[in-house]
C-alpha cells in the first residue's frame, strides 16, 4: 500500500508528524504527579475531544473478540460474554492528551490490566506489549506501565457503555501516560521480549510517553 492509498495517513496524522517535529507544546518542564496534577504544558478541557486516525470499526457485538497472544502461560480469546463475565473494576482518573488537553475525574468501567495478567500470566521474558486494534491502530508499552494499578480495558465510562466514537465497545486507559497510549477498538493484546514501536511511535512521538516528564516527542 503506497502512502496516497493507505487512509491512516491523513491531513490530521501528516499534522501531527509535523507538530512531533517541531517540538508543538514543548515547554521544556518537567513536574511530579505527587505535586502537580496537572502535567506541564498541558491546559484543562471540560468536554471530551475524539481524536483517531478518522475510521470507526464499528463491531457486531456477536463478532467481537478480543485476543491475547505472545508469551503467556494461557493465551485467551474472549467473545463479549466471556470479555463481561471476568472480574470488573472501578476506576476515576485524568486524561492527557499529548495535543495538549486533559481531562479531570474520568470514570471507568472494565477489566483491570492487573486480573488479565493474572489469569494469562505472562513468562518471564516479558517486557514489552503492543497493542492491535480494529481500525489498524498500533502502540507499544512496557510491561509495567500496562500492569499499573488504574489501568484497564474499559467498557464503560461515566456509568454508560463506552460510546464507538471513544473506542468502544473495549479500549485500553493507562492514565499515567499520554492518552495515545490508550488504544480504542482493541482486538488483541500481544506480549513480547522485543518492543516494537506502534503507528505514532514510528511517526515521531516519543516511545515512552510520560506526561509529566513531557515525554511527548522522540529525541532523534
Ligand atoms: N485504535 C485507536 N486507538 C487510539 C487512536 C487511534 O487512532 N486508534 N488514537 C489515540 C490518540 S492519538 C488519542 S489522543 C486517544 C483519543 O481518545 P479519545 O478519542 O477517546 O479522546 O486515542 C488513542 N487511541
Ligand atoms: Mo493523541
Amino acid at each position: 500500500m503506497t502512502d496516497a492509498e493507505d487512509p491512516t495517513e491523513t491531513k490530521l496524522t501528516r499534522t501531527k508528524e509535523r507538530w512531533a517535529r517541531e517540538g508543538r507544546f514543548l515547554t521544556g518542564r518537567t513536574a511530579r504527579p505527587e505535586t502537580e496534577r496537572l502535567p506541564p504544558g498541558q491546559h484543562l478541557v471540560r468536554d471530551w475531544p475524539v481524536l483517531d486516525l478518522g475510521l470507526h470499526p464499528d463491531i457486531d457485538p456477536a463478532r467481537w473478540r478480543l485476543t491475547v497472544t505472545g508469551l503467556v502461560d494461557h493465551p485467551v480469546t474472549w467473545d463479549w460474554t466471556t470479555f463481561r463475565a471476568q472480574p470488573q473494576s472501578f476506576f476515576t482518573s485524568d486524561i492527557h492528551c499529548v495535543t495538549s488537553w486533559s481531562r479531570y475525574d474520568n470514570r471507568w468501567d472494565g477489566v483491570a490490566t492487573r486480573d488479565l495478567l493474572a489469569l494469562v500470566e505472562p513468562k518471564e521474558e516479558v517486557r514489552f506489549v503492543v497493542l492491535h486494534s480494529y481500525d489498524g491502530y498500533t502502540t507499544n508499552l512496557p510491561l509495567e506501565d500496562f500492569a499499573a494499578e488504574n489501568a484497564l480495558l474499559a467498557h464503560g465510562w461515566e456509568g454508560r457503555p463506552l460510546s464507538l466514537e471513544h473506542g468502544g465497545p473495549v479500549r485500553l486507559v493507562v492514565p499515567h501516560l499520554y492518552f495515545w497510549k490508550s488504544a480504542k477498538w482493541i482486538q488483541r493484546i500481544d506480549f513480547r521480549a522485543a518492543d516494537a514501536p506502534g503507528f505514532w511511535e514510528v511517526r515521531g512521538y516519543h516511545n515512552h510517553g510520560d506526561p509529566w516528564q513531557e515525554q511527548r516527542y522522540s529525541e532523534d
